[in-house]
């Protein structure tokens, strides 16, 4: 039977950088989460009898809410759901089943590379038909709606099975658990050279995957352990736990430094790698090096076509704006247009569309093509891979070979997490107060706020970030995080452009260490903070 429940609205359901993501206490409260998925809902048009896609990234609540959405897409008159099985679909997986399976759109109950458990967080995201994240005009219409929400529908039926694959009937509609990782593998399988892979591990090729206890063990174990014969105990930490067993699903040099130790500083492996909460991001390692995700999005679109799947050639590259300016040098001497987008992988899915760029990247571990509209952590990883067993190079042959061609951009990322809200915002707000005065100050050329204009549909999105530019290319950019739920995350990213191979061996922090003094100062971040240093540098 459907049922309409009353309901009142809650004031703070406005989407961030990336879905609705709050503590897993806020989600618990009272139809917290069935008024997000109503107001999504009640935003769209036309979805009458069509297809939703449902899956999450295994983390504590999933199994709950997917009971809950699956009961409310009942009740609001979808056609069919396509469930993974488990309750199970990494993001870039619900991305390709959307597109392969013509969805009207999907849901991912997923709060990415955030802590999970009964403290941690959770988080809603809406994907349209194209596979991505619903653009700005979406996202804003449902915090609008949330606003004023007097009502959810939903049914008095069971939960579903989700252990078991095939088809369930809700009031009408079906609810097909399909196997999360088949069709995303076969994916994998058309885009690389899966037979020169194979050979490589047959020659001795050693790699560590890192699945941090979250979504992408499954698909990595499938692909890399079955489908391209790396040993077995290849992936570590393979199997999701709703705690991630209590570790940040975040891959980087803090999160994954067991694995960055082992790889980077060790001699039993040629290639690491792990992905986040939900199987979006990446981190790229090699014996003696670390692959900032800019120089890994700038070293893929230089040996794209090594690639069968993109053997044509790129069209384009696109990148967000503090994504160091690595991939423009290689666009430039490919001839192609590399794009600059705000943060948040929502804002590529339209060049994707429009077929401007084939491959896009953000600084925080993410990179990804046109297969699909996020970003791919194992796809990152297989695409090094196709790298190196068409290459039979070292990685960090291809890292300083690459900067050897186009130069080394000199790149880190300092965060000043979870301090107090009023401070951040004063301290941007003092940033934005003073650019005219900063230009021209210690050697800066352009102050300003970035503000990106859509090619494609023409839309207008301003306040994405102070960046203070140098007349030698160096930048620092100050933005603040919209994937948190603790107080504020100040991001500083600090770049600088090195074209002589001299110079390329010096430690990074030391490369940027004026520049670093200079981004603490300027707007007096130990003064307005009481941070004297970031809790996280990558
Ligand atoms: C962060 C990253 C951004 C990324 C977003 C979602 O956002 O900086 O590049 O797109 O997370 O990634 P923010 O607003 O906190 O800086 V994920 O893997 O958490 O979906
Ligand atoms: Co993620």
């Amino acid at each position: 039977m459907i049922l309409t429940v009353a309901t009142t609205p809650f004031p703070d359901q406005k989407p961030g950088t990336s879905g609705l993501r709050k503590k897993v206490k806020a989600y618990q409260q009272k139809n917290y989460a069935e008024n997000y998925i109503q107001s999504i809902f009640d935003s769209l048009e036309g979805f009458a009898g069509t297809t939703l896609v449902i899956g999450g990234d295994g983390r504590y609540f999933n199994a709950e809410v997917i009971q809950r959405a699956i009961r409310m897409a009942a009740a609001n008159g979808f056609g069919r759901v396509l469930v993974g099985g488990g309750g199970l679909l990494s993001t870039p997986a619900a991305s390709h089943v959307i597109r392969h399976y013509k969805a009207y759109g999907g849901l991912v109950l997923s709060a990415s590379h955030n802590p999970g458990g009964p403290d941690g967080d959770f988080g809603i995201k809406y994907n349209i038909g194209n596979g991505g994240p619903a653009p700005e005009k979406v996202t804003d219409a449902v915090f609008a709606r949330s606003k004023a929400i007097t009502a959810y529908k939903t049914t008095d039926s069971a939960d579903i099975d989700l252990n078991r694959l095939g088809d369930n009937k809700i009031e009408g509609m079906t609810v097909r658990v399909i196997d999360p990782v088949t069709d995303y593998a076969a994916l994998m399988e058309s885009l690389f050279d899966f037979a020169a892979i194979r050979a490589l591990f047959a020659s001795g090729f050693k790699m560590k995957f890192d699945g941090m206890g979250a979504i992408t063990g499954p698909y990595a174990t499938e692909i890399l352990e079955n489908r391209l014969g790396a040993p077995k105990g290849t992936v570590i930490n393979g199997t999701p736990l709703p705690d991630f067993g209590g570790h940040h699903p975040d891959p980087n040099l803090v999160h994954a430094k067991e694995l960055c130790d082992d790889v980077m500083l060790g001699t039993a492996y040629d290639f690491g790698a792990a992905s986040d909460g939900d199987g979006d991001r990446n981190l790229i390692v090699g014996r003696g090096v670390y692959v900032t995700p800019s120089d890994s999005l700038a070293i893929i679109a230089a040996n794209a076509a090594l690639a069968p799947g993109y053997a044509g050639g790129i069209a384009g590259i696109a990148r967000s704006m503090p994504t160091s300016c690595a991939p423009d040098r290689v666009a430039a001497k490919l001839g192609l247009k590399c794009y600059e987008t705000p943060t948040g992988w929502k804002f590529f899915g339209n060049l994707l569309d429009a077929g401007l760029a084939t491959v896009c990247g953000e600084e925080s571990f993410g990179t990804g093509s046109n297969h699909v509209r996020e970003k791919d952590g194992l796809w990152a990883v297989l695409m090094w891979l196709n790298i190196l067993a068409a290459t039979r190079k070292s990685v960090s042959d291809i890292v300083t070979g690459h900067w050897k061609e186009y130069g080394r951009n000199f790149y880190s990322r300092h965060d000043y997490e979870e301090i107090e809200t009023d401070a951040a915002n004063r301290l941007m707000d003092g940033l934005r107060g003073k650019l005219g005065a900063l230009k021209g100050q210690s050697g800066i050329v352009t102050a300003d706020d970035f503000a990106y204009d859509d090619p494609v549909d023409g839309s207008h999105t301003a306040k994405q970030g102070v960046r203070l530019i140098f007349g030698d290319g160096s930048r620092i950019i100050y933005r603040l995080s919209g994937t948190g739920t603790a107080g504020a995350t100040l991001r500083v990213y600090i770049e600088r452009y090195v074209a002589d191979p001299a110079r390329h061996g010096t430690e990074t922090q030391e490369a940027l260490a004026d520049l670093i003094a200079l981004s603490r100062s300027l707007p007096d971040i130990p003064g307005i903070t009481g941070r004297q240093a970031p809790t996280v540098i990558t």
